[in-house]
């Protein structure tokens, strides 16, 4: 088994109701969820828009080689809803993405990992250090509190309380 770190990400439609459906068919398609980080309201990183984020860390135990994840999650995100847009960055109904999987350290056209951005996103880092602060990175050899204590990203995140 493999220890997969997932982020869950959007700004439009029930944030609520999206994200319930998309744990449950993550547990049904990937594995069993072992940790999930609170949910988190954030601002949008790299375009302007008015809807706020949620996101959040899930971390499933799979079976599944990392492509097969993939194809899951992007089958998950249609399935939801997602239309994809040309533009690179645009709000969405859900954002399924790979952080990492175990310390495996991948470069494929199609998939990284880790997620080459992540250490640039606070709205990533402040869910994974909940349930992850001392995971070293693969790459860069720091934990995920270092990672966050260099970030220089200044958009909010803030944790909803549940
Ligand atoms: N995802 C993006 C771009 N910008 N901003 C926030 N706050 N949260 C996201 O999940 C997000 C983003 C690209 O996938
Ligand atoms: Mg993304
Ligand atoms: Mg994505």
């Amino acid at each position: 088994m493999a220890k997969l770190f997932l982020l869950l990400g959007g700004n439009l439609g029930n944030k609520e109701q999206i994200f319930s459906q998309a744990r449950k068919r993550l547990q049904e398609e990937l594995g069993a969820i072992s940790q999930l980080s609170s949910v988190y309201e954030t601002e949008p990183w790299g375009f302007e828009s008015e809807d706020l984020f949620w996101n959040q860390v899930v971390v499933i135990e799979t079976a599944l080689m990392p492509k097969e994840v993939l194809v899951h999650t992007k089958a998950i995100e249609l399935e939801l809803g997602r239309i994809r847009k040309a533009a690179r960055y645009s709000s969405r109904l859900i954002d399924i993405d790979l952080l990492f999987y175990d310390d495996l350290v991948l470069h494929e056209p199609n998939l990284e990992l880790p997620h080459p951005r992540m250490i640039d996103r606070r709205f990533v880092l402040e869910p994974l250090a909940e349930v992850a602060a001392d995971f070293l990175h693969p790459v860069f050899k720091q934990n995920i509190v270092s990672l966050l204590e260099d970030c220089g990203d200044q958009l909010q995140v803030k944790r909803l309380i549940d």
